[in-house]
């Protein structure tokens, strides 16, 4: 039975792949931070047979520790301080715990991996904000980085880290550079989750607006469950490599508001939607697509779930539990 252990296990990707893990028949161990974590209890109902281990990213010891008691695999390094916004107010700790963080996971794996680097395999989560303002369009894996946030640039470092352990070290470390994945799993912060929570609570009678920020931005949205196979095909490949994960498709923050909206029948939704500056952030990034040729032609992924889809699958979830809060 092979074993794998993911940071993040508590959030929105920890949990689609620990059930895919689990499928594929692994052991599979979590990392959980915080003496209570108020997660916990959703990822055992989740992930029944994952083991859950205490610690945190930026504690190096601790990491060693868990490293021991899961022997590992497979590493999936998922952990971080993932929403973009807060990274401009707490970009120390976001550099402590999304860059640094990625490092202490590295050094984990090479120190437990003692004299066979390449025996454990570990899986960087990387992202299309590394892009930031963008050079190229679409973004492929050799696109100028240009992070516009303090997440960003932890990204950049985490993502070349990975690169140098595996120059350096001969580990067998990929990274995925995954352009935005949503689900009805996704953080109520992020844009596609606040819309479709916002539409349902319009719908349900418990809300008369959505406060929102800038409209025009473009993303490459696609959905996790197909997102987190993905990083695992990565891990199978013979020898490890980078790879960018998307739709190829791009759609506004404006064309979200016209699909969640006309779920519930609303075709126009401009007395339902205000704008809050608070919402805008210091640097944005305008517009995200990305190439994903390479993953399709040497991991054999491509993306089940389209945009529309996607959308109405997360409005249709948060209908259904507006109704069971009553
Ligand atoms: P989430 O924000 O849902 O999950 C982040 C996870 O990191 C949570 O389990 C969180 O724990 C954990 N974490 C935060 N700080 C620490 C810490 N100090 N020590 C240990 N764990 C910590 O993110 P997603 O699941 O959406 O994303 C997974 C990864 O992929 C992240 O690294 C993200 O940056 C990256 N990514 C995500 C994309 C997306 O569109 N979803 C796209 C590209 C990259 P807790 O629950 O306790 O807060
Ligand atoms: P992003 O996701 O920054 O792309 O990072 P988010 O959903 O937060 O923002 C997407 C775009 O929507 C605009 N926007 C708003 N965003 C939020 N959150 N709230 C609003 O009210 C709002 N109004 C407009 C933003 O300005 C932005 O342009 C996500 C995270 O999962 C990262 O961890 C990951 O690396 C990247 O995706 C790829």
């Amino acid at each position: 039975m092979k074993r794998a252990l993911i940071t993040g296990v508590t959030g929105q990707d920890g949990m689609y792949l620990g059930e895919l893990l689990d499928r594929e028949g692994y052991e599979v161990f979590g990392l959980v931070r915080g003496q209570n974590n108020p997660k916990v209890g959703v990822v055992q109902k989740i992930l029944p047979n994952a083991k859950l281990l205490f610690g945190d990213l930026t504690d190096l010891g601790a990491l060693l520790r868990i490293m021991d008691v899961a022997n590992p695999d497979e590493v999936y390094n998922l952990g971080a301080i993932s929403f973009v916004a807060h990274s401009w107010e707490n970009a120390g700790m976001t550099t402590d715990v999304t860059a640094k963080g990625a490092l202490n996971m590295l050094e984990a794996v090479r120190i437990h991996a003692g004299s066979k680097p390449e025996s454990i395999r570990f899986y960087q989560a990387s992202s299309s904000e590394m892009f930031g303002k963008v050079h190229e369009v679409p973004q492929k894996e050799s696109t100028l980085l240009w992070p516009r946030s303090p997440y960003g640039v932890s990204k950049v470092y985490a993502h070349y880290m990975t690169i140098n352990y595996r120059e350096s070290y001969g580990m067998h470390a990929s990274s995925g550079i995954l352009f935005n994945h949503e689900s009805p799993r996704r953080g109520i912060e992020f844009v596609t989750r606040k819309v479709s929570d916002g539409v349902a609570r319009i719908a349900r009678g418990k809300q008369d607006k959505l406060t929102m920020g800038n409209l025009a931005a473009s993303r490459d949205w696609g959905f996790a469950g197909d997102y987190v196979r993905a990083m695992w095909l990565m891990l199978q490949q013979p020898v490890a490599d980078d790879f960018v994960i998307a739709t190829g498709k791009t759609h506004t923050i404006r064309d979200l508001l016209d699909v969640a909206f006309a779920r519930i029948g609303i075709s126009d939704w401009s007395d339902y939607v205000s704008y809050d500056k608070q919402y805008e952030r210091p640097a944005e990034v305008d517009l995200l697509i990305g190439d994903a040729s390479k993953a399709k032609e040497k991991l054999g992924w491509e993306p089940t779930v389209q945009f529309k889809e996607l959308i109405e699958m997360m409005v249709d979830a948060d209908l259904a539990l507006q109704e069971q809060e009553g």
